[in-house]
């Protein structure tokens, strides 16, 4: 496994990393759990920097700048919600990491950190999701010449027990 992908149990909104990645809704004007948070900490010149985006398609990813926040710069990607897994749910799900990292590269960023997209209000199962999150940052960074570290940032002790597992890291 890369060196360069960690786990961690925090607030993403405490975090001073190049970027955090806002699960956050296609409208883009915030809304409740990590959104909320995001939007709280970051201060009003966030959402109206969001204004002026024009929303996000699922699966994609869009950046701003962070204002308040100890991150440089907050990138919104919009998670698929949950629908019983018929839906193209995983596709998309992996196509917002993957957006997200491509973002963070072509700005030339070094330190993303991400929550775990979808599980929360949109209600994807979080082992599923985790599998879904791991693979797709995993499978995009690999062979690519990058010095990004990326940190998969886990709200709940049960999220990250499911992180650690699959990145084969001591509990
Ligand atoms: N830091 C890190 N992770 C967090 C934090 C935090 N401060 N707060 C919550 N989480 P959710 P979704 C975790 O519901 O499911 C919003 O209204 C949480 O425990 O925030 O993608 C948007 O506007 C969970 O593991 O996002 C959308 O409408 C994860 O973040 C909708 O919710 C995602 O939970 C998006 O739903």
């Amino acid at each position: 496994m890369s060196p360069k992908i960690s786990v961690i149990h925090a607030d993403i909104t405490e975090l001073a990393v190049d970027a955090i990645v806002n699960a956050a809704n296609a409208s883009l004007l915030g809304g409740g759990g990590v959104d909320g948070a995001i939007h709280r900490r970051a201060g009003p010149e966030l959402l109206v920097e969001c204004r002026s985006l024009g929303g996000c398609a699922t699966g994609d990813a869009k950046l701003t700048k962070a204002y308040r926040l100890p991150a440089k710069y907050v990138i919104h990607t919009v998670g698929p919600v949950w629908r019983g897994g018929r839906e193209n749910e995983a596709t998309l799900l992996s196509a917002c990491y993957r957006n997200s990292l491509r973002l963070a590269l072509a700005h030339r960023l070094e330190s993303l950190a991400f929550p775990c997209i979808s599980t929360g209000i949109y209600g994807y199962p979080p082992r599923e999701a985790a599998a879904i999150a791991v693979d797709s940052v995993v499978g995009f960074l690999d062979g690519q010449a990058h010095r990004l570290a990326v940190t998969f940032c886990c709200f709940s002790e049960a999220d990250l027990q499911i992180y650690r597992a699959l990145l084969n890291r001591p509990v």
